[in-house]
């Protein structure tokens, strides 16, 4: 991978969903010692420090219908945006870290309008794409995904004052394990390219990734990877908001970081979802930056 520099950008969010502590994630990262792993590996690390997020306590209800907070997530992704943004065009590798899922539609927001053809991987134990219509929590961080591909409230769909930002055609989905049902038709409907645990239990995970690389390397001009630390198993990431049995093992993450660094396909990153209060002794943060390193080419030196 040729990353340069890598710019840290911490947001502390969590008005996505409805369990307090995933806004200390960025914290609970940067104390099981990002910096260091990276710099460990020789890349230049600058740590740009938190975005400003309004506190819950101050987040007026919202009266659009079924989207919780949804004002606050727009102002929140709509700096975030900016910021990765200003990264990019700077030449850096943006490293965004939750956070809540709905931040992913800032990061989007920010890479995408970089590139004619932005390939996206999205890692998580959920699909999320659902919309206000579809969705059965109202929460925002169930639908990053849907909002980016152009599907649901114009608020989402077009922050950053443009979209969509993925087209359907350049997303994979891996790890997928708990999908909605509304979700589930717009994936038929869409044809989008999923690997469930399913896949990856019939076709291990070294074939899964060949394939999701191969395919995303003839079709887009650069990868986001997207990745929710609920995708891996509960018992090597126990502390996420939304745990689902079954998940990708520590190895089988690794190995998929691995391939993705040696492959030279990733252009951004977040690693989103790792809420410290319902974790065992920072064990998730800790999961998350030795992915990092991985995705950054530990491995290859
Ligand atoms: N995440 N599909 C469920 C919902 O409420 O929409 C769960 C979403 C989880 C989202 O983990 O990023
Ligand atoms: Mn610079
Ligand atoms: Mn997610
Ligand atoms: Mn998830």
């Amino acid at each position: 991978m040729n990353v340069k520099k890598v710019s840290i950008i911490g947001v502390p969010m969590d008005l996505g969903q409805n369990r307090r502590g995933v806004d200390m994630g960025p914290s609970a990262i940067r104390y099981a010692g990002v910096l260091e792993k990276l710099e460990s590996i020789d890349l230049e690390v600058e740590d740009m420090g938190d975005i400003q997020i309004d506190m819950p306590e101050r987040v007026h209800s919202d009266p659009a219908h079924n989207l919780r907070n949804l004002k606050a997530i727009e102002q929140a992704n709509t700096r975030l945006a900016q910021l990765v943004d200003q990264v990019v065009q700077e030449g850096h590798f943006p490293l965004v870290l939750g956070g809540d899922h709905s931040i992913a539609i800032g990061t989007l927001a920010g890479v995408s309008r970089h590139y004619e053809d932005l390939g996206v991987i999205w890692f998580d134990a959920h699909g999320d794409l659902n919309t206000a219509d579809t969705s059965p929590s109202g929460n925002i961080h169930g639908m990053p995904l849907a909002s980016s591909m152009g599907v649901g409230h114009p608020a989402l769909t077009g922050l950053g004052g443009y979209g969509p930002k993925v087209k359907p055609e350049n997303l994979v989905i891996i790890g997928a394990r708990a999908l909605d049902q509304g979700e589930k038709e717009l994936i038929r409907q869409k044809g989008l390219r999923v690997y469930t645990m399913h896949e990856i239990d019939r076709m291990g995970m070294a074939a899964v990734m060949r394939e999701a690389i191969d395919y995303l390397k003839e079709r887009t001009d650069g990868v986001h990877l997207s990745l929710d630390l609920d995708g891996v198993d509960p018992t090597d990431a126990p502390g996420v908001g939304t745990p689902v049995m079954g998940g990708i093992s520590y190895r089988e993450s690794h190995l998929a970081m691995e391939m993705l660094a040696e492959s030279g396909i990733v252009v951004s990153a977040e690693f989103v979802e790792i809420n410290p209060i319902l974790d065992e002794k920072n064990r998730t943060a800790k999961v998350a930056v030795a992915l990092m390193g991985s995705l950054l080419g530990d491995q290859l030196k």
